[in-house]
C-alpha cells in the first residue's frame, strides 16, 4: 500500500533538500538551514571497507567462502547481530530450510518510530559455494550494517520505524526473503511503506544504477548521484534478480542500487563513469577472486552515502 501522494511530495522535498545539504556537509560546507536537520550524516567508507576485511577473514577461516548452510555463513551472520546488538538494535533470527540444509535471516529493529510506517533495507549476506563474496554481496550487507551502526550513533529518532534485514541463501534463488514476505501476516505487509535493497554496490569497475521500480524512491537515489555530478541509469537486468523482488510481488514499493555484474561496460557508460569499456563491471562475479581487492572504493562510498541520504529522506 503507498503512501498518500502528499506524504510521497513531502518525503521527496526532505530528501531532495537532505541530498543537497549532505552533499555540501560531505563537501565540507556547513548545512545552515533548518532543512539541515534531515541530512544524513556521511557513512565512513573505512569503516565499511573494515567490515568487508572482517567478512574476508571470516571467508578464509571457513573454507574460502560464506554460503548458504556453511561455518562461513553463520560466523557472517553472527559478526553482524553482534554489532547490531551492541549498539541497541532489537535482533531476530529467522530460520529456514534450503537445499536440505537450515538458512537464517538476520532482522534488526531500531526502537521506536511508528510500527505503522517502517521503511526496511536489506542485503543479502550469502556468497556463492565459489569464493568470498565479498563485492556480491559482502558490499550491500556492509553497507547497510554501518548506515545502521550511524544511526545509533547519531540515535537517530525519524517518525517511521527503521528495520534492516540480512537474507540468507539469496545465491539459490532469493529464498531468504521470499521466506520473510511468506511468513509476514497480511496486515504487517501494508505496514512495510518502502524497501530499499543493495546487492553489489562496489564492483571494481563500476555503473551506476539506480533500481526504476518506485519513482519516489529511485527520485531520492537520482537527486543525491545528481547533486554528485554522476549520471545513473536504470537497474534494467536486475528485475526479479535480487531479494527487492518478493516485496515487489506483495505490492510494497521497492528501489535500491547496484555497480554492475558480469555483463560488459560499453564506450558510452565509460565516457559517463570512468573505468573500462568493454570489460566486465565486476570480473569476479560468482569467482573465488571476489575478495576485499574487487572493490571500488569510490562506489562503495557513493552507495553508502547514498543508502544515507535515503534512509534520512524517507524515514523523517
Ligand atoms: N542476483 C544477484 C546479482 C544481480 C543483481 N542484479 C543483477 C543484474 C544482472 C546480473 C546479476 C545481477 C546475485 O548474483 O546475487
Ligand atoms: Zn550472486
Ligand atoms: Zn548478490
Amino acid at each position: 500500500m503507498k503512501l498518500s501522494v502528499p506524504g510521497r511530495t513531502a518525503a521527496a522535498a526532505v530528501i531532495a533538500v537532505g541530498a543537497l545539504l549532505t552533499t555540501s556537509a560531505i563537501a565540507g560546507a556547513a548545512p545552515t538551514s533548518q532543512a539541515s536537520k534531515a541530512a544524513a550524516p556521511d557513512i565512513s567508507v573505512a569503516n565499511v571497507k573494515a567490515h568487508l576485511n572482517e567478512l574476508q577473514s571470516i571467508a578464509d577461516a571457513n573454507g574460502g567462502n560464506r554460503a548458504h548452510g556453511s561455518k562461513g555463513y553463520q560466523a557472517s551472520l553472527d559478526y553482524v547481530k553482534g554489532k547490531l546488538d551492541a549498539a541497541g538494535f532489537t535482533t531476530s533470527v529467522q530460520e529456514f530450510t534450503s537445499n536440505g540444509k537450515t538458512g537464517y535471516n538476520l532482522i534488526a529493529d531500531w526502537p521506536g518510530g511508528d510500527e505503522g510506517q517502517t521503511v526496511m533495507l536489506g542485503s543479502h549476506l550469502d556468497s556463492v559455494g565459489s569464493g568470498p563474496g565479498i563485492n556480491d554481496n559482502g558490499s550491500g550487507s556492509a553497507a547497510i550494517l554501518e548506515t545502521a551502526l550511524t544511526v545509533a550513533k547519531e540515535n537517530y529518532k525519524p517518525a517511521k520505524h527503521l528495520r534492516f534485514a540480512w537474507w540468507g541463501a539469496e545465491e539459490l534463488g532469493l529464498v531468504g526473503s521470499s521466506h520473510y514476505v511468506d511468513k509476514l501476516a497480511t496486515g504487517d505487509r501494508s505496514k512495510i511503506k518502502d524497501y530499499l535493497n543493495f546487492d553489489m554496490i562496489g564492483s571494481p569497475n563500476p555503473g551506476y544504477f539506480v533500481y526504476d521500480d518506485d519513482p519516489t524512491i529511485e527520485k531520492t537515489f537520482k537527486d543525491y548521484f545528481a547533486g554528485l555530478n554522476l549520471a545513473t541509469e536504470p537497474d534494467e537486468e536486475g528485475d526479479g534478480r535480487s531479494d527487492h523482488a518478493p516485496f515487489k510481488d506483495a505490492g510494497i514499493p521497492v528501489g535500491g542500487l547496484f555497480s554492475g555484474a558480469d555483463y560488459e561496460k560499453t564506450a558510452e557508460q565509460a565516457q559517463n563513469w570512468g573505468g573500462t569499456a568493454g570489460k566486465p563491471f565486476d570480473p569476479c562475479y560468482h569467482s573465488a577472486c571476489d575478495k576485499t581487492s574487487n572493490i571500488d572504493e569510490t562506489a562503495l562510498d557513493h552507495n553508502s552515502d547514498a543508502i544515507a541520504v535515503a534512509l534520512w529522506g524517507l524515514s523523517a
